[in-house]
């Protein structure tokens, strides 16, 4: 099976996505997903201009020296950039694997696991009470797994809350301003949990994401501050590039972390994995080297009894998701999959196999993994520059966003 033809489709259906397809010389096809929010064309150039000519002609069924000539070939290793480039070329020759063995992906990564994967699905608002109505709302939908973010008093557009229906990161235009006061958001995180508990019990997993806006001991207050809640989990407490400070934090409390969801390297995790410092992992498929990278920081993972928890906003296009519902459902310590439902428009670009059920998702039993791209539908919808937003403090410092 000989790679004929590599390409690489950027589209802005309702939001960016960069998608690669190879072509085999036996007609099949496989996709990848390639988006980097806010970074698009970099990954789309680092494809096409440097990955793609050096595709051409290899054996499509060598996806493990194929990852590493992508990898140790190109001299300069690791990066958000590379990976998410090296991740679609991964996740491509998986999907052409499993569909010139006519099977299913999972079944290629060792068959079933589970019987689904259970999902999160973000509820917000602008105060505690519209909070609790989106969680609410999630419940009916039948979500077993529930992330809070709410408006903070004092604090204009705080992270995870927009007017719409569903949470969008990315803002047409230049990067819009947004402002963080540390003070503001301490007092009053643990006031919207205590009032969802309050209000809906110990039922459903609740779970925030603080976004890397805290200090070690900040995080480490608000952890101790949150343990009456019991959260399934505290996400991105502090930047996790200093991985020392998860030490401090553990220190102090028992409330489970999440941290991952920009990393892009097993060596971004390793620290955090081995020293118990973390409870679950969220790199993705798309951002950390496609589904043969991501299987060996799972393997690593599971020694320590770390599982996994993967980034899956709408910025990770659906062609991740499939990917990531096969990897989910075959790895032995799958923890969780983040699930923001795209919007109609970019479901109706990529039909998939994978299903929604009362808090869980199935990949389906496509060969491969069960995406597509419809690309006639794609060019009506041409890439449409945006950004993530910046924070800043009150005194205008810039801050993490
Ligand atoms: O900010 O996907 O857990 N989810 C998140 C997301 C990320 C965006 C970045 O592109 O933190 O909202
Ligand atoms: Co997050």
């Amino acid at each position: 099976m000989k790679i004929r033809a590599a390409r690489v489709i950027v589209c802005c259906p309702a939001r960016n996505f960069v998608t690669l397809k190879i072509e085999t010389d036996e007609g099949l096809t496989g996709l990848g997903d390639a988006t980097l929010n806010g970074r698009e064309l970099a990954v789309a150039s680092y494809l096409k201009d440097h990955v793609v000519p050096c595709l051409v002609g290899r054996d499509a069924h060598q996806i493990e020296d194929i990852w590493q000539y992508l990898y140790k070939g190109a001299y300069w290793r690791r990066g958000p950039v590379t990976m998410a480039a090296i991740g679609a070329v991964d996740t491509a020759l998986w999907d052409l694997k499993a569909k010139s063995a006519g099977l299913p992906l999972y079944q290629l990564l060792g068959g079933k696991s589970r019987a689904a994967c259970m999902v999160y699905g973000h509820a917000q608002g602008r105060d505690v009470e519209e909070t609790c109505d989106a969680v609410s709302d999630h419940i009916e939908q039948g979500y077993r797994a529930i992330r809070a973010q709410s408006g903070i008093p004092g604090i204009e557009k705080a992270y995870g809350i927009a007017g719409a229906k569903f949470y969008e990161p990315a803002e047409k235009g230049l990067p819009g301003e947004t402002v963080w006061s540390t003070e503001r958001y301490l007092d009053f995180a643990p006031k919207l949990f205590e009032r969802l508990r309050q209000k809906f019990g110990f039922e459903h997993h609740l779970l925030h994401d603080v976004h890397h806006r805290l200090t070690p001991i900040e995080a480490a207050r608000l952890g101790k501050a949150l343990e009456p809640c019991r959260l399934f989990w505290m996400e991105d407490p502090t930047p996790a590039e200093n991985q020392d400070a998860f030490r401090l934090i553990r220190r102090h409390t028992v409330t489970p972390l999440a941290v991952g969801e920009v990393f892009n390297s097993i060596h971004d995790a390793r620290d955090l994995i081995e020293s118990q410092l973390i409870d679950y992992i969220r790199m993705s498929v798309t951002h950390a080297g496609g589904i043969s990278h991501l299987r060996k920081v799972a393997a690593l993972a599971e020694l320590y009894q770390v599982r996994t928890g993967c980034h899956g906003a709408t910025d990770l296009s659906p062609v991740c998701m499939g990917a990531a519902l096969h990897f989910g459902i075959s790895v032995s310590n799958f923890g969780i999959q983040e699930h923001m439902p795209h919007a109609p428009l970019t479901d109706e670009v990529f039909p998939h196999a994978y299903t929604f059920k009362r808090g869980f998702m199935h990949p389906g039993e496509a060969p491969g993994h069960g995406v597509e791209i419809d690309e006639e539908l794609a060019a009506k919808y041409p890439y449409d520059p945006a950004y993530l937003p910046v924070a800043r403090l009150e005194d205008g410092t810039l801050w993490s966003w």
